[in-house]
């Protein structure tokens, strides 16, 4: 089934159908402005933090889905029909209402067709704002003049503490102060109280945002939600709305609304605009001032125009056009857009993420990055010292870090059972592919402060973090598994040993070699690491290998997880990746290792995070055992791990296969059959439900998620193989051998490469040439070229 397409010349994901299985969302706005919105204008709003600054109300999980939102209710005064400009909530009959979505980048809009009325409406946030716009045109298409009463409606959180809000209602239903100034609504709560607008984390504080209208005459309006709607109706049929009139409520406790009346005349064929707009501050300053300074509405499409120029020049930073047109609108716009947005979001705001999780978790922060290195430098730069700063002197790291509330140097280091193995590690991905895409070698040198006590260049924290594992490591040698070791089901506990965490720890050390080996005057440090990598090699060599595959831990008794000798979980996929690309393996083992995944493990819908389930093993040995067969943890899809997989199939120069795995869990491979998948086709999701399940290819938790870093990370680097390196842009591609030829424009430092690759032999990988400007250059590398040059690449594969 097909409910949409891309339109890869505007970047946006057009549904025709509004139908959609699932709610199928968006994100508009920035990390100050932040707001969620779905194919039928369902969502929120949130200042800053969704968890301490969530203004608007969305009901999680609910039925109906993705109730309440931004609404625009439509009454005809003749024929007292009155229907939404969304589909949602009045949800007229499909036969008789057309609808259209589009998602953008962050932006959204949406059309209505219905009783020859045509509205447009474009959401979007303009950029350096701390308000939304709504931005509607209204058509009568019919052959008589028609009286429209058009309503908005929004639905506020009384505190902007999302959990206060929600369960707190004994506080949060007195809060509300409610107003109309000068026809803009001002929705205010804890009026009493000061306002402390740095000090996020205080909930009890007054509150204030507006809602005004440009280009209609305001006539009416509501602020209680319980006057709008009326007792026992629903947001499909407000007494207002169906009275067409408003009762001018002012709520002054219980549940406050935003709802605005206005009138609108057409004669046949005529159209007429008009805006919304919501946002932070007061009604008679900010309100005002935004709605004066958009009186003329001309303005908000020059603003519009800012905003999408701004995100498509980001995502432009590498764009490609190979014969595949799935993987060009991915890797185009929503691969890109997805891994911005999960940097942005992290796991807080979402349609699943209700803002519970407020806070930078330490493993999904630091990979997040690698997904939009090239696309935002300078935003990567700032968010890897704040991670950077969030580690400990001895060398782990702090579970989560609160943006607003982190002091560096004065956290209380983690005790030993808070620290998850794996943390600090992700470092040794992120820090190289930043300083390759920017060429800042003194980064290295850089000093920075440690969460609880001291400080040190950035290279010392590197060194930390391998002491750290190095010092907390079991009987075999590995690394302990703490509290989690990526896999947040497995609890080896303080000796239990993680295998997973000792191909980090190779990885680490390897790439502090040659990172120590770059900056050239550290011959100690190139001691030391080279004689902790042989140890680690050999206990690697005498305690990982399982026979075909490898092991994934050991348990403080000595239990294997991963190993034929188990029932369930007898293969996990993770230790056979990173032997991979921590290159500790022999070529024999990581193809037999490589091998058995593709046997144990991979299905259509992608590859499972292990295998068999776990029904018997005791839950408190692998919590995965909490979920039923084939979800999550569980020996689902866990699809965060498919980057790794398509790279470790890519570095054995298996095209076929790891292009295969990449289509396997690619969104847009099931836009046409999107009621297998059933979310978005354009985001990926944490995991698509496995073969052990009824449920087979649903997928669940779209958007906030490492699989868009690493999947992007993955097709961009490893199979179409561009991948920045300290001295340039190498270039090594792995595809289909019925690829022919592909095309990318890369942004490098500055330059812009348009490289073309030619594949006469139809080979997988190999390149037999390559050319800069009508110049053979030697090895695969391109130099970094001029700042503002344009050169020509041509690449022959063989
Ligand atoms: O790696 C974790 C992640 O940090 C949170 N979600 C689940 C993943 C796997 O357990």
């Amino acid at each position: 089934m097909q409910y949409g397409y891309f339109d890869d010349k505007n970047k946006e994901y057009v549904i025709e159908r509004p139908d959609t299985p699932t709610s199928w969302s968006n994100y508009l706005g920035s990390t100050r402005y932040g707001a969620i919105i779905t194919n039928n204008a369902g969502g929120y709003s949130f200042f800053k933090s969704v968890a301490q600054g969530r203004f608007t109300r969305l009901r999680f999980n609910a039925v109906p889905m993705d109730q309440a939102g931004r609404y625009i209710y439509i009454h005809d005064a003749d024929t007292k029909d009155y229907w939404s400009a969304s589909w949602q909530p009045v949800a007229k009959p499909l036969d008789e209402y057309k609808s259209e979505c589009r998602h953008g980048s962050a932006y959204t809009k949406i059309s209505s067709d219905y009783s020859d009325i045509a509205t447009n409406t474009n959401f979007f946030v303009p950029l350096d704002s701390d308000y939304e716009c709504w931005r509607t045109t209204v058509k009568n298409n019919g052959a008589t003049k028609r009286t429209l009463k058009m309503f908005t409606y929004v639905e506020y959180g009384c505190n902007w503490n999302a959990n206060d809000d929600l369960n707190n209602l004994q506080y949060s239903q007195y809060i509300t102060d409610m107003s109309v100034v000068d026809g803009i609504i001002s929705h205010a709560s804890n009026t009493n109280l000061p306002e402390m607008p740095d000090n996020l984390e205080e909930k009890d504080q007054a509150r204030y945002t507006f809602l005004g209208a440009v280009g209609v005459e305001v006539t009416g309006y509501d602020t209680s939600r319980e006057a709008f709607i009326g007792p026992y109706r629903s947001y499909a049929n407000p007494i207002a709305v169906e009275k067409g009139e408003c009762s001018n409520s002012l709520a002054k406790a219980g549940n406050p609304c935003g709802t605005l009346q206005f009138e609108i005349t057409l004669e046949p064929g005529e159209e007429k605009e008009f805006a919304i707009f919501m946002g932070i501050g007061r009604a008679e300053k900010e309100g005002k001032q935004v709605v004066e300074k958009f009186a003329n509405l001309d303005l908000i499409d020059s603003e519009f125009e800012k905003l999408k120029n701004y995100w498509h020049s980001k995502m432009s930073q590498m764009s490609v056009q190979t014969p595949d047109g799935d993987v060009d609108s991915m890797l185009n716009m929503w691969s890109q857009f997805n891994s911005l947005m999960t940097f942005f979001w992290s796991r807080a705001a979402s349609l699943v993420y209700s803002g519970a999780r407020d806070g930078l978790g330490y493993r999904d922060t630091v990979q997040d990055m690698l997904g939009v290195m090239h696309a935002i430098p300078e935003l990567v730069q700032e968010r890897l010292e704040l991670m950077i700063t969030g580690q400990v002197a001895s060398g782990g790291a702090m579970p989560v870090v609160k943006p607003f509330a982190h002091k560096p140097g004065f956290e209380p280091e983690p005790s030993p059972e808070e620290f998850r193995s794996d943390d600090a590690l992700w470092l040794f991905n992120a820090v190289p592919a930043y300083v390759k895409e920017t060429g800042d070698l003194d980064f290295y040198k850089k000093v920075l402060p440690y969460a609880d006590k001291g400080q040190d260049t950035i290279l010392a924290h590197l060194r930390r973090a391998l002491e750290f594992s190095i010092k907390y490591s079991g009987a075999h040698g590995f690394p302990c598994g703490m509290l989690a070791d990526w896999n947040d089901c497995l609890e080896l506990g303080q000796q239990g040993e993680t295998v997973f965490v000792a191909f980090q720890l190779r990885y680490g050390l390897k790439t502090y070699i040659e990172i120590c080996q770059l900056l050239e005057t550290y011959e100690d440090e190139i001691t030391w690491a080279v004689a902790e990598l042989a140890k680690l090699d050999k206990n690697l060599h005498e305690h990982a290998w399982d026979g075909e595959w490898f092991l994934r831990a050991y348990r403080d008794d000595g239990l294997k997880f991963g190993s034929k000798e188990n029932d369930e979980g007898s293969i996990f996929l993770n230790t056979q990746t990173w032997a991979v690309f921590s290159d500790h393996a022999s070529q024999e083992e990581k193809v037999s290792a490589m091998d058995a995944v593709h046997r144990e493990l991979a299905t259509d819908y992608g590859i499972m995070l292990c295998a068999p389930p776990f029904v018997n093993t005791d839950y408190k040995v692998v919590r995965a055992a909490l979920f039923n067969p084939g979800l999550k943890e569980n020996a689902a899809i866990f699809t965060h791990t498919q980057g790794w997989t398509i790279m470790a199939e890519a570095i054995l120069g298996r095209g076929e296969r790891a292009f295969d795995y990449y289509k396997s869990t690619l969104p847009a491979a099931y836009n046409d059959r999107a009621e297998v998948r059933q979310i978005e086709p354009y985001v990926y999701c944490q995991s698509t439900i496995s073969k052990f399940h009824p449920q087979e290819g649903a997928s669940r938790l779209p958007w906030l998620t490492g699989a868009a870093t690493w999947a992007y990370y993955a097709a961009s680097q490893y199979i179409i193989g561009i991948q920045p390196d300290y001295n340039g842009l190498s270039i090594d591609p792995c595809v289909p051998a019925k690829w022919d030829k592909f095309q990318v424009e890369r942004q490098f430092r500055g330059a812009t490469y348009q490289i073309s690759v030619s594949n006469p032999n139809g080979v997988n990988k190999g390149v037999a040439s390559i050319k800069l400007n009508g110049e053979a250059i030697e090895g695969q590398c391109l130099p970094v070229c001029a700042s503002g040059s344009n050169n020509k690449v041509e690449v022959i594969m063989s």
